[in-house]
């Protein structure tokens, strides 16, 4: 694999966090192996933003009950991030900063909303802020990262994906996944 290095973020930036909720975490209901080691490396990652005074997002599934995403209601998924639950919860160790901007997604019951970037005006509110590179972290890699990377560069923006910062649910999705990415021409980090 073709891997940059790791951006120092700067002016310009914004930083991404998908989905580190307690259902995507150890012992939640759609839990993402490993999932839990990335929090150390997305806190830094964090305090580096705010040093720098670069916005950080921080995305949430939030679904209805009855989500046609949930295998009870014909869809891939274990029942996940239901609204106002504790697995819907972010993990209590991660340290978002009071002003981090905070997007829900997946909330309309017929369809599933994987990206961060489709349908929830964040490329137009990043676009106002002057933010030209992101730097995505989060969960999962091989969804909710993967779909998001790639509208981040369809909207134009330059795209990082920090790999210490994200895991994926599995290793043939993970393979997969950082191949599309690639392709696109996200810049995939290891560092
Ligand atoms: C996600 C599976 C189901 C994600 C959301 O955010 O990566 N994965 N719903
Ligand atoms: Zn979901």
């Amino acid at each position: 694999m073709m891997a940059g290095k790791a951006m120092r973020l700067t002016r310009g930036d914004a930083l991404i966090v998908l989905d580190v909720q307690r259902d995507f975490c150890a012992a939640g209901a759609l839990e993402v192996a490993d999932a839990d080691a990335i929090i150390p490396a997305i806190n830094r990652l964090i305090e580096d933003a705010v040093a720098a005074g670069v916005p950080v997002v921080a995305s949430r599934d939030w679904h209805p009950l009855e989500h046609s995403s949930f295998r009870d209601f014909g869809g891939p998924w274990p029942a996940h991030c239901v609204q106002d639950s504790a697995g819907a919860e972010f993990h209590s160790d991660l340290r978002l900063p009071n002003d981090a901007i905070i997007l829900s997604k997946g909330e309309a019951l017929e369809r599933d909303q994987l990206s961060a970037m489709n349908g929830t005006g964040l490329a137009e509110r990043l676009r106002r802020l002057g933010v030209k590179r992101l730097l995505i972290v989060g969960l999962a890699l091989d969804v909710c990262v993967l779909e998001t990377a790639l509208d981040a560069v369809a909207r134009g923006f330059q795209t990082h994906v920090r790999l210490s910062g994200s895991r994926a649910i599995t290793p043939e999705g993970e393979r997969e996944a950082l191949e599309k990415m690639r392709h696109a021409g996200v810049v995939l980090e290891d560092g």
